[in-house]
């Protein structure tokens, strides 16, 4: 992920425009967000207050922005069943375009559209090797976990270092 630079020529904004509607004639041939499982049912909420408290120890003093007052704690195995009926994970990655904070919006936007007070959305921070990165955080009845939209893997917090939280 790069930071975009502001102010671009009207003319190349518009050939990025162009560029991006066309490939997305051809690289979109299913919706990612279209998955066929059942909402969880909402057994546990926690207020935003004591999310926030949880996601200040899984980040690096992350900035945390939290736009609910409560949010409903995912069951254990919920996320599991949703990612295997979830393509996300194989779309193919475009620089820019398609690439890591597209991936994790993605799967933010799946998730919530089918459970809209879940306690998921998105992380940015830095990888291992300390480039800028995007990823879902998700809060389920185990605790805060880091997952990578791109693959279905479980990111470990103390190698994927989270600087802004939105959920
Ligand atoms: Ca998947
Ligand atoms: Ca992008």
């Amino acid at each position: 992920m790069e930071m975009a630079a502001a102010n671009e020529p009207s003319f190349a904004n518009w050939m990025k425009v162009t560029c991006r509607y066309l490939a997305g004639q051809e690289l979109f041939p299913a919706n990612p967000l279209v998955t066929s499982v059942q909402p969880f049912d909402v057994t546990h909420t926690i207020t935003g207050e004591e999310l926030h408290k949880e996601l200040l120890n899984a980040g690096e003093s992350p900035e945390i922005h939290l736009l609910d007052q409560y949010y409903a704690v995912l069951p254990v195995d919920y996320l599991q069943g949703f990612l295997e009926k979830n393509s996300v994970d194989s779309l193919q990655w475009i620089k820019d375009y398609r690439d890591c904070d597209n991936m994790a919006l993605y799967l933010w936007a799946a998730l919530n559209i089918i459970n809209p007070s879940a306690a998921f959305g998105l992380a940015i921070g830095t990888t291992p090797s300390g480039s800028w990165h995007a990823w879902n955080v998700c809060r389920d009845e185990s605790g805060v976990h880091f997952l990578e939209p791109q693959n279905d893997e479980e990111l470990n917090p103390a190698e994927y270092r989270a600087k802004i939280f939105i959920l």
